[in-house]
């Protein structure tokens, strides 16, 4: 792979994974697959959702409310969650089965309490840097490779995001799994292809 592209893994911990606490469907099948494509790139960041016990995105925090539902919040609509990725605990944890010791950077989001972060660029208020658009800028990289957990969330916002800070942004459809609530993956894509994202298989042979 070119020296100016990256591999960004979103959020392939445990608690996305069967089992866990939000769980995606077959989340942990892609997980040979990440561990054949980094290789190719010498440049991998890694992300974590990691979260504070009380954070605002979890159900737990708002009395009466069921995971699933959605509520307002000062920046927008938010989906409540149950709760998961809680910074320190074990399901918060990058999956021990992810096999990329070369990986450059861990990048965790989602620490504020008042801020849900399903981007690896801005957290949800749409303002808070998460200061990868930087990091990246400095490398020299401009295309971005997306794959991970969940598709229809932390990979599409993060996708759609790269766009806005002027990376060329490619998902690798195989290579991520969805949450597909509401019609949330089929409205991800139509974003998604408005934004200028590429959608490719990874073509690699077993
Ligand atoms: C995610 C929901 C809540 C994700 C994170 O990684 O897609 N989804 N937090
Ligand atoms: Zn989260």
């Amino acid at each position: 792979m070119q020296k100016h592209a990256a591999l960004l893994v979103i959020d392939v911990q445990p608690d996305f994974c069967p089992g866990g606490a939000l769980a995606v469907p077959d989340g942990d099948a892609i997980i040979p697959l990440i561990n054949r494509l980094a290789p190719r790139f010498e440049t991998v960041i890694l992300t974590q959702d990691w979260h504070p016990a009380d954070h605002i995105s979890f159900a737990s925090s708002h009395p009466g409310k069921q995971p699933f539902e959605m509520i307002e919040l000062p920046y927008g609509p938010q989906v409540l969650w149950p709760s998961h990725c809680v910074m320190g605990t074990p399901g918060a944890a990058l999956h021990p089965e992810l096999d990329i010791p070369h990986a450059r950077m861990i990048l965790r989001k989602g620490g504020n309490r008042l801020v849900d972060s399903y981007s690896a660029f801005l957290e949800a208020d749409r303002a808070s840097k998460t200061g990868l658009d930087g990091y990246l800028r400095s490398l020299g990289i401009t295309d971005l490779y997306l794959c991970g957990l969940a598709t229809d969330f932390c990979v599409a916002w993060s996708a759609e995001d790269a766009r806005a800070f002027g990376f060329n942004a490619t998902i690798i459809e195989d290579a991520c799994r969805a949450i597909d609530l509401n019609g949330s993956l089929a409205a991800a894509w139509a974003k998604l292809a408005a934004a200028g994202v590429a959608r490719i298989s990874s073509t690699l042979p077993a």
